[in-house]
């Protein structure tokens, strides 16, 4: 079966971005079609300043938010990345494979590192995707399913995979990236020529950031403020009205038809526009939260989903990252 292995990270309240982007494939189509693995990502939360009881609190909400979205524990393995040793171990292999330059040269990095200058930039941030490339190498991952920002790590991903190939022999499988056909980067409601992101919601009051917990008046009130731009006609044209087009992107995934630049041509006014997709956003989300509301009174539940998770991905990553360990000329434990 084809295997599939994608991650969240707990830096932030999870947002529409993540779910569209993200998590609503990995319930909707990636938990039925495939050996599927879903992982909360907290040792990435570490490579920016962290508080540590906020990232022990996002941890449980991301996990206990996508056993809400709908991702079935019976199908597919939901775990947190620190629960199992294996990442960090082949972590360090991927570090003796890259590149300074090439880590240099990721976007992700380069913007981060702006933003997190006067706190300082960790080396884990630098080294962020060698992480991520292990994180989805040890599971012999086919497809990774990510929204647009995520798609140049998982390049950088297979390039290391097919050089370790190839200088120690096979022992990894190349893997590829899956991103959506709409809605594949949401931008920030308040500024629509950048990504709307968990961490951006701190810097600007949030205003431009939906996130899947919001209630149904807050959502309606972020959709209705959002910036627009010059003109009155509904057009998609995603460089010139980046305001409209990313309204139109989000309606047509919340929709599932896929049409954004179809839809323009249904409104007359921006107004109509965001009445809908304020509409649109807020049923979509709604058993989210409903069903999270339930599952958090029950914390011993995700707890055991959790360690259960851990023990299945363990098994599966270990064999891999051993013959990892072997193929590079680390002496085997004898
Ligand atoms: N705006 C987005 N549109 C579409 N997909 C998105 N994803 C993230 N933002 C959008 C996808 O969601 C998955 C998990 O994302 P992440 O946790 O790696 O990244 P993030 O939400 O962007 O969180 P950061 O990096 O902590 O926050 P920012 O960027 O605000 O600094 C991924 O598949 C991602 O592609």
């Amino acid at each position: 079966a084809t295997r599939v292995f994608s991650g969240v990270q707990p830096t932030g309240h999870l947002t529409l971005g993540n779910y569209l982007g993200a998590v609503r494939r990995w319930v909707d189509e990636e938990q039925y079609r495939a050996n599927a693995l879903f992982c909360v990502v907290d040792l990435h939360a570490l490579t920016v300043e962290h508080d540590p009881a906020r990232v022990r609190r996002l941890s449980r909400q991301a996990a206990t938010l996508l056993l809400a979205a709908g991702l079935d524990p019976e199908r597919c393995t939901v775990f947190v990345q620190s629960h199992v040793d294996e990442h960090v171990r082949l972590s360090y292999l991927m570090e003796c494979t890259a590149g300074v330059g090439e880590m240099r040269r990721m976007v992700q990095f380069k913007e981060k590192a702006a933003r997190e200058e006067a706190a300082g930039v960790r080396l884990s941030l630098l080294t962020y995707p060698a992480l991520m490339a292990a994180d989805i190498l040890a599971y012999g991952t086919d497809e990774v399913p990510v929204g647009e920002d995520q798609a140049q790590h998982v390049e950088l991903t297979r390039d290391l995979a097919v050089r370790f190939n190839r200088r120690y022999g096979r022992v990894f499988v190349v893997p590829r990236a899956s991103v959506p056909p709409v809605a594949a980067r949401v931008m920030d409601l308040q500024d629509p020529r950048s990504k709307m992101g968990k961490t951006a919601a701190l810097r600007n009051g949030g205003a431009g950031v939906v996130h899947l917990l919001d209630e149904p008046d807050a959502v309606r009130r972020k959709v209705m403020r959002a910036v627009t731009d010059g003109g009155t006609d509904v057009v998609y044209d995603r460089d010139e009205r980046p305001g409209v087009a990313n309204l139109l992107d989000v309606l047509a995934a919340c929709r599932g038809d896929g049409d954004p630049a179809g839809l323009a041509e249904a409104y007359g006014s921006y107004g109509a526009l965001k009445r809908d997709t304020a509409e649109a956003v807020v049923e979509l989300l709604r058993p989210v939260r409903e069903r999270h509301a339930e599952l958090a009174a029950d914390p011993g539940y995700v707890d055991g989903v959790l360690r259960a998770g851990a023990e299945r991905a363990r098994g599966m990553a270990r064999p891999r990252v051993d013959a990892a360990y072997e193929a590079v000329g680390l002496l085997p434990v004898g």
